[in-house]
């Protein structure tokens, strides 16, 4: 077993460490150090249940995430011995963070230590981000990104003089690494499904003339012209508003409930209306973008339709007509072109990073 030193322990720090390599092994071992009060009181907080002596060990449930033994090594030391999966790992790593502990990166996890082929930390942090990124886009930026961090750094430049515009562009960027949600709202046949399996290329929701036909949400990465996201087709309503329509029965109304919660937290809301019907409701307290798209254009209706007043995009799903574009539109909503093509460096954020909200770029 090969472990970093831990950091001194202050008295009012807990730290906490994987003893063991990461990812490997049947079993892992997390090691928390610090004051014995704070440290009791972790211990209980995460087991719901009294702490080991000193000396003693202990089988505990981990909160929801798995259970172990507590080895009390001393009144200041503790080891948590949950299986050695990485998402377990992630995951008691997350709860030990957002309970106070500082989470101190085990040797052989690091980029550097990851990538030995590469150049320099530059180079070895972008190969990291090319293996976790979701988006074909992602790949060249990335490659680029070494370039860029070394020009900086030998321009002196350490201070954190980046602006709010910068940390905006990195956020968007972030969305080639980790796939942004879009959902995909409209009244029952609005051809919502239907346009689903024509972006995916395969079946992979039902679409019917028979309204209602989705019940239950249906999501699917799909890659929109380089950008990979969470398509997320959702059950149809007359009106997609923050309350569910009056008269619907209570597994409808669970079914609304559930899918305006969902459309809430979507990046991107496509809103999408048949040549006869009015734009959906935003969900309250949605703040995401949004695209107007006219469905059906290939319909005699689609000609004469109000909707080609007001819709951002006209598509088909059958003919394909608009669709492309539809993509191009969805794609630049997301992760606009001025932000691709900015020569500034980017400092990227990975989904699973211990490092989530601190950089050592
Ligand atoms: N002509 C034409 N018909 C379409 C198009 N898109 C969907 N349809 C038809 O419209 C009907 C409804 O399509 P769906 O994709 O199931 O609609 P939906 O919005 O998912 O409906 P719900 O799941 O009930 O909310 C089906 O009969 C589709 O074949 C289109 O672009 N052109
Ligand atoms: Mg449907």
């Amino acid at each position: 077993m090969t472990a970093a030193a831990p950091p001194e322990a202050n008295a009012s720090t807990l730290h906490a460490r994987l003893v063991t390599p990461p990812g490997v092994g049947a079993i892992a071992i997390i090691a928390i150090e610090g004051e014995t009060s704070r440290l009791d009181a972790l211990l209980e907080n995460l087991a719901g249940a009294p702490p080991p002596r000193p000396g003693a060990l202990a089988w505990r449930r981990f909160a929801d995430v798995d259970d172990g033994v507590v080895a009390r090594i001393d009144a200041r030391r503790a080891w948590l011995t949950p299986h050695g999966g990485r998402r377990i790992v992630e995951r008691l790593r997350d709860l030990l963070v957002a309970a106070g502990a500082t989470w101190t990166r085990a040797e052989g996890d690091a980029p550097v230590d990851r990538h030995p082929e590469a150049a320099d930390r530059f180079e070895a942090e972008a190969l990291v981000a090319i293996s976790a990124a979701a988006s074909p886009l992602a790949i060249p930026l990335l490659l680029d990104q070494p370039r860029r961090w070394r020009a900086r750094a030998a321009s002196g430049k350490d201070a954190p003089n980046f602006t709010d515009e910068d940390r905006g562009r990195w956020r968007r960027l972030d969305r080639l690494i980790d796939p942004p949600r879009v959902c995909v709202v409209g009244a029952p046949n609005a051809g919502k499904s239907t346009l689903a399996n024509a972006l995916a290329g395969r079946d992979v929701s039902i679409a019917s003339p028979i309204a209602g036909t989705t019940r239950d949400f249906v999501s699917a990465r799909i890659d929109l012209a380089g950008l990979v996201v969470e398509w997320i087709d959702l059950p149809g309503f007359p009106e997609c508003a923050d309350a569910a329509p009056a008269g619907l029965e209570a597994s409808d109304r669970a079914a609304f409930e559930h899918a305006a919660r969902t459309a809430a937290t979507a990046d991107l809301l496509v809103m999408l209306a048949a040549p006869d019907q009015a734009w959906a409701a935003l969900p309250e307290g949605f703040a995401g973008e949004t695209i107007r798209a006219m469905s059906k254009v290939d319909l005699p209706a689609a000609a004469q339709s109000p909707r080609r007043q007001d819709a951002d995009r006209l598509v088909s799903a059958v003919t394909g007509e608009g669709v492309s574009d539809l993509v191009a539109c969805v794609r630049d909503t997301l992760v606009p072109p001025g932000d691709r093509r900015h020569r500034g460096p980017w400092r990227w954020t990975l989904p699973s990073s211990p490092d989530r909200h601190r950089s050592t770029r």
